[in-house]
Parts: C-alpha cells; sequence; structure tokens
C-alpha cells in the first residue's frame, strides 16, 4: 500500500494515479474538511481530466483519512514555502511529514519527498531528523526525492507522459521506486543522488522564470518606442535556435515565482542573473499598473471603479490563485488606488478580495476599462463582449482591434 501524504494540487493527482494503475493508495491530509470532501466523492481543485481520474481512482477503492498508515512506502507531497525576508525554504511541513511517517512505518519503508526542495534540504533538515529518532538510514528507512513536473492545467496527461528525476542513496532503491512510478509513468525515469535530483528541478523553474524575465523586458523596451513586441518575438522564434516564451502581467503561482528565490538566498553573491529576471518579473505588475494609468489619462476617466480585472489565478484555465499577478498588483495599488477597483475570475467562486464580482455580466456592466490579466478560454470564448470597453490586453489574446498591450 502507498500512504500519499498531502492531498493538494501535486499530492491528490499523484495519489490518484497511483490507484488508478491498480495499487492500493490512502491519501493523508491534516485538513479534515478536505477529507470529508474527497469521502464524499467532492474534489477540492478543478484540472482537465481530474473528475474521471478521480471516478477510475474511487473505483480502485483509494481511501482518504486524516491518520498516517503503516506502510512501508509513502510519497510526500506537502507545501515547502519560502520566508519572505530571508528568501530560504521554510522546511517545517516536510519535517513534520517525515516525523509523523516514522512514527507508524514499517522496517525498510521508503521515504519519498516529492514537495519541490531547495538544493541540500534534505542533507540538512530531514536526514539529521531521521537519524535524531534513532532510525538508520538505508537499513530502517530508505529516504528519496522525487520532484514532480507537471504542469497545472495539463497535470494528468504530464503524470503520465513527462519524464522525471529519482534521487536516492543507492541505485538499488532509486531503482526500486523507479519501478513504482513505471506503474503510471510511461516517460523516461532518470536516477541520480538525492542533491542532484534536488538542484535539477529547481534549476528547470528557475530557467523559465529567466526565460519569461527576457519576454517581459522585451516588453518594456518596445513599448518605450511603439514597436510590436508580440511580432517581434513571433518572427525571432522562426529561427531555429531562438524560442522566446510571452511577456505578461507578472510571473505568478508556487514553483517559478518561488524556487528561485531558493538559488538567491543560498547563493546571494553568485545570483546576479537569476536575482534579476525575479525583480523584472516582480515589476510586471507594477508596469500594467502604469499601462492603467495611461488609459485613464488617454480616456479622461478619473474613477478608478471603473476598472476591471479579468482574472485572478496565476495562470489560464486553473483556479490557483497563489502569488497571482493580479493579487500582486492590487497589492501594490496603495489603499487608494485599490479603493472600488472591480475584480472578476471565472475559476474563483468565492470571493476573496474586495470589489469581486461573481457574475461575468455585473461585472463589465460596472467598469469602462478591463484589463485582461489572465487568458482564460472563458473570454476568448467571450470576446463579443468587450466591444464597447477600453481593453488593457496583457496576454495577447483579444482578437478585436484597439485593445492596449502591455
Ligand atoms: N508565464 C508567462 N509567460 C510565458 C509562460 C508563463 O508570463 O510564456 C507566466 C504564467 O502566466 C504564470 C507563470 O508564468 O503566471 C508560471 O506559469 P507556468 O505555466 O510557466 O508554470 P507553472 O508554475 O504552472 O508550472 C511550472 C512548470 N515548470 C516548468 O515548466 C519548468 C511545471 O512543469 C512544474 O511542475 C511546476 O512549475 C512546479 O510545480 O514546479
Amino acid at each position: 500500500m502507498i500512504n500519499v501524504i498531502g492531498l493538494g494540487y501535486i499530492g491528490l493527482p499523484t495519489a490518484l494515479m497511483f490507484a488508478k494503475s491498480g495499487l492500493k493508495v490512502v491519501g493523508t491530509d491534516y485538513n479534515t474538511d478536505l477529507v470529508d470532501s474527497l469521502n464524499e466523492g467532492r474534489l477540492t481543485f478543478e484540472e482537465e481530466g481530474l473528475e474521471e481520474l478521480f471516478t477510475d481512482a474511487l473505483a480502485n477503492e483509494i481511501e482518504f483519512a486524516t491518520k498516517y498508515q503503516e506502510t512501508h512506502t509513502y510519497i510526500i507531497s506537502v507545501p515547502t514555502p519560502y520566508i519572505k525576508d530571508s528568501k530560504k525554504l521554510d522546511p517545517k511541513y516536510v519535517i513534520s511529514a517525515v516525523n509523523s511517517v516514522l512514527d507508524v512505518c514499517e522496517k525498510g519503508a521508503a521515504l519519498i519527498v516529492e514537495s519541490t526542495v531547495s538544493p541540500g534540504t534534505i542533507d540538512k533538515y530531514v536526514r539529521p531528523e531521521i537519524e535524531k529518532r534513532g532510525f538508520v538510514i538505508g537499513k530502517d528507512v530508505h529516504l528519496l526525492h522525487a520532484p514532480e513536473r507537471i504542469i497545472p492545467g495539463n497535470m494528468i496527461y504530464e503524470l503520465e507522459y513527462n519524464s522525471r528525476t529519482i534521487g536516492a542513496d543507492n541505485l538499488e532503491i532509486g531503482e526500486k521506486v523507479k519501478g513504482l512510478y513505471s506503474n503510471f509513468c510511461k516517460a523516461e525515469i532518470e536516477v541520480t543522488d538525492i542533491r542532484s535530483a534536488e538542484m535539477s528541478k529547481v534549476v528547470e523553474n528557475t530557467y523559465r522564470d529567466i526565460n519569461i524575465a527576457f519576454a517581459n523586458e522585451l516588453a518594456k523596451i518596445c513599448h518605450t518606442d511603439n514597436m510590436d513586441v508580440y511580432e517581434i518575438i513571433r518572427i525571432a522564434n522562426m529561427h531555429p535556435r531562438v524560442n522566446i516564451m510571452q511577456p505578461g502581467p507578472g510571473v505568478g503561482g508556487h514553483c517559478i515565482s518561488v524556487d528561485p528565490w531558493f538559488l538567491v538566498g543560498d547563493y546571494p553573491d553568485l545570483t546576479n542573473l537569476i536575482l534579476t529576471a525575479r525583480k523584472i518579473n516582480d515589476s510586471m505588475p507594477r508596469h500594467v499598473l502604469g499601462r492603467i494609468r495611461d488609459i485613464m489619462r488617454e480616456h479622461s476617466i478619473k474613477d478608478i471603479s471603473k476598472v476591471g480585472l479579468y482574472g485572478l489565478s496565476y495562470k489560464e484555465n486553473v483556479d490557483d490563485t497563489r502569488e497571482s499577478p493580479t493579487l500582486q498588483l492590487l497589492e501594490r495599488m496603495d489603499e487608494h488606488l485599490a479603493f472600488g477597483v472591480k475584480v472578476f475570475d471565472p475559476f474563483v467562486k468565492d470571493r476573496i478580495v474586495d470589489h469581486q464580482f461573481l457574475n461575468f455580466e455585473d461585472f463589465l456592466n460596472e467598469v469602462e476599462i478591463v484589463v485582461v490579466m489572465v487568458g482564460h478560454d472563458h473570454l476568448k470564448n467571450n470576446m463579443g463582449l468587450l466591444q464597447d470597453k477600453w481593453v488593457l490586453d496583457t496576454k495577447n489574446i483579444c482578437t478585436f482591434d484597439g485593445a492596449y498591450k502591455l
């Protein structure tokens, strides 16, 4: 039996995939409401293909509990936040999960940490914690790191078809755990040491952050001299060795906007490029604010409550609002300015900010300027409704003439 610890955006789909592949799975989370909801057959977030996967896993008798199970395989997928001031990872949830596992696990159990951690975290915090409890690693328990690579919006497909990395203390246990993931993962699985697995995961997300920062910097340059950044990127990308990403209102989510800070926090003297990229991406909400002010001035709109932000999630077609550019923008607006600005997101069904509308047409009725912060399909399918508004399109999705760009 596999006990998956943490039933959030990564842990839940992973647990469901193992169950679908025919293994006995219990998913554990300390959040009673979440566990109750899953036991009553209700999913806790939206994701393409998740409903079907949930149905298949239920048919294979997956269970959900708040208690850790006595077994030989644990997958730990708990949050790894970073401490805002020091930019370092806070390992408290991983440590607490590992301790709870040690309370119940069978001799020789595999503890597989899936949560993204900063390079060195396992040696620095997890290993000593296990040893402190009197367990011999490699004999009483095995410690592994198997970072996930799935992208929200395409998670279920990517669980099956993305290659993966497994970090282990020795090849034998690494190969065993590779065999376990092969139950559902059809792509290559690379076994390496734990430190390399930690580092490669953080490097992957940092690479993407730096490339988005380049696109965002280009957007600012092009705006200054009235050039079309999208046309320039399109043409440049026709070169066989150029692949520039898309500019946007900022970089959100719990991965790309967080992981590079682990490197900056640990290697402050060696991370000029990484830090600059972070700063550029973090500056985008402010750039959007400047563009909103330009448009208000141009059309003599003085009342900020006539501005509507479309999109609260961190990217298209997901309901996850963690570190979202819209929340960053609202934070950056001083109190006076934030007062009255309207917000709508079809995926965010609870009110989480002031002046948030739950109905698109009510939202549109209140505003003269619509700022497209997220390119949800919902908006792409309702473009016609924007025709009589001034539109600032930070995602380059508007199909009509006259929308303002970043
Ligand atoms: N974004 C841009 N321009 C782009 C692409 C993205 O501005 O061209 C923005 C998005 O709008 C969003 C942010 O970047 O605000 C991050 O979104 P994303 O789609 O790039 O990535 P995530 O955070 O959803 O998922 C990433 C993925 N990592 C990589 O592609 C290297 C995913 O594979 C990881 O599993 C995930 O982080 C994670 O959990 O670490």
